[in-house]
Formats: C-alpha cells, structure tokens, sequence
C-alpha cells in the first residue's frame, strides 16, 4: 500500500529541488490558540520559515490524506473549524480511515514528518507529564515519540503547567536527548527559565545538526529535543504567570476535565486569565523556534549533501 501523503504545490516543488524543510504542527492552530490569531500566526511563522532560507510544511490530516503542506485556503478553512479532532499516535490511523479532520500534535506531527522525510519541526511547546501524575497517570505521547521517531523538535521548553523536573526526569529514562539553545538553564515557555538546568547545551544550529546526523548513523532511534528560550522582550517573568497556572489546574480538577481535553482546557484558561497576555509571548516564541528550525533545516540539508 503507498502512504496516505498529499503535498502541498509549495512543498513538493521543495521536494524537487533538495530544500531544506521545516514541519510545523497544526494543533497549535486548532486548539492552542483562538482565531483569528491563529491563522495570523500560522502565516507569520510559514513567512519567518520562508525568511531563513528554508520551506514550511503544516501537517493536518484531511479528506483520507496526510496533508504536508498546507495552501492559504486550507489553513483559513482548518483555523475556523469546529470540532477537529486532536490526534497523537493513537489517533492517526483512525482518522485516515474515517476521512476525518484532524490536527496533529507533537508526536503525530513527528511521526508525519519522518514519513515525508522532514528532519525538523518547529513548535511552541511539548506536551509532557502532568503535575499530579502519579496519581492520574496523564503523561503525554510526545514524550515517546521523541524517544521513537528521528526528527529534532525546536520548541521552547514545557509550559509550567506541567511537572517540568518530572518531565525531564522522563526524557532521560526514555534516552532523549534534551539539548537548551544558548544558556544552560531548561527554558518553561513563557519564561526563559525554569530554575532547572538542562541536560546538554549547544550553541549553534550546526551543532544541532551535527548532533541529529550522528544520531542517524548510529542508528539510534528517536529524535532531539532543542529548548530554545523565549526572547527577553517577550517573556512573561514566572511570578507573573504561576498564579494564573494555579488557577486554571484548580479549575480542570474541579470541573473533572482529563485526557485529551487537559492541555487544550489549560491553554484555553491561562489566555482568558492573562488577558491574551499569553497569546503575544507565544506568538514571539513560536516565531523565535521556527527560525532556529529553518538553521537547523539548512545545515542538515548542507551537510547531507
Ligand atoms: N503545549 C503547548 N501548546 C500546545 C500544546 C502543548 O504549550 O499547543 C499541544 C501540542 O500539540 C502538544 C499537545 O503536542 O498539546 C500535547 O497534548 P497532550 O498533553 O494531551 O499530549
Ligand atoms: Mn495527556
């Protein structure tokens, strides 16, 4: 059976010539921010891929299809619709067959790009595990998928509303490699640190390369997570945010919310709470992590070559 993948006309003329290409996930779209800021963002980040001399590729599953590469009127229609399922690992092959609608999260984003032969995805963050965990088990897919799936992921560290030492403490056991971008702190989103520092360092996109090459060749499974800090102007300090986090997890315990919905309610609520505050340091940082993406891109392409 061929693969169920649809390229964009963009993307498969990239595929053509060799460019470097830059996977961007489409739940961030979908239930990560509101709309319109969502699409804005979506263009603005396909536009900053674009300025740093590499190709973006959103994937959204679509109509039996793996779509690689979105065109301007499929993100419009994806950005405003209702209802889109949120698929991780589990969900993908369900969706295909329905002919669904779905947005991919980290991990099933990871798994589309690998099968397009995309090296890189940008993001804004990863899920990971739960604070209360060890009581509801609720740790997120992606951890595994980095574990499983060879793609480096640029993402600005976890949000707050997560574990984050847990979170690390998971990545290691699952042999990920947790590499922070510039400083040796692990960066929480909207805050450049999170007071726990980071497994490696690399101070270079080409040693990010480098890295994820090496990988390849000795045959390790499983891809890289790079922490790249949120820009100093746009951070939002950690006193400012917590009680905001506080409130939100109170409220998705009182309200019974668990599974999927978590992260969605959680995001959902922070925003509300800060007064779109959120919103504008996320939009800076998603930015921040595509063009560190398309560096990355670039040197892997150069250096396969
Ligand atoms: N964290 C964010 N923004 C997001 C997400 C996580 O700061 O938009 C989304 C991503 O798509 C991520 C998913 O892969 O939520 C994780 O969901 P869960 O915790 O249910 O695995
Ligand atoms: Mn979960």
């Amino acid at each position: 059976m061929t693969l169920p993948l649809h390229y964009s006309p963009e993307v498969a003329k990239a595929r053509v010539k060799g460019l470097p290409i830059v996977a961007l996930e489409s739940t961030i779209i979908t239930h990560g921010m509101p709309f319109p800021q969502n699409v804005e963002t979506a263009r603005l980040v396909d536009a900053e891929v674009r300025a740093n001399g590499a190709v973006p590729a959103t994937i959204a599953i679509m109509d039996h299809k793996i779509h690689i590469g979105l065109t301007s009127n499929e993100l419009d229609q994806l950005g405003q619709a209702k209802g889109v399922a949120k698929l991780s690992r589990a969900d993908l092959a369900a969706c295909l067959v329905s002919g669904g609608t779905g947005a991919t999260t980290v991990a099933a984003t990871m798994i589309c790009a690998r099968l397009a032969g995309i090296s890189v995805f940008a993001t804004g963050g990863i899920g990971g595990v739960h604070r209360g965990a060890e009581t509801s088990f609720d740790i997120s897919a992606d951890l595994r998928e980095l574990a499983e799936t060879h793609v480096t992921v640029v993402a600005a560290g976890a949000k707050a509303i997560l574990d984050l030492p847990k979170t690390l403490e998971v990545l290691e056991t699952l042999g990920v490699p947790v590499i922070t971008f510039g400083q040796d702190d692990f960066p929480a989103f909207w805050s450049r640190s999170s007071g726990l520092k980071a497994p490696l360092r690399m101070d270079s996109a080409s040693a990010i390369a480098a890295a994820h090459l090496m990988r390849g060749t000795l045959g390790l499974p499983g891809g890289q997570l790079v922490a790249n800090p949120i820009p100093p102007v746009a951070e939002i300090p950690r006193e400012e945010i917590l009680p905001h986090i506080e409130a939100a997890l109170a409220e998705a315990s009182a309200q019974g919310i668990a599974a999927k919905s978590v992260t969605p309610f959680l995001l959902q609520r922070i925003f509300e709470l800060t007064k779109g505050r959120s919103l504008a340091s996320n939009i800076a940082l998603v930015l921040n992590n595509a063009r560190l993406a398309a560096e990355i891109a670039r040197e892997i392409t150069g250096r396969a070559k």
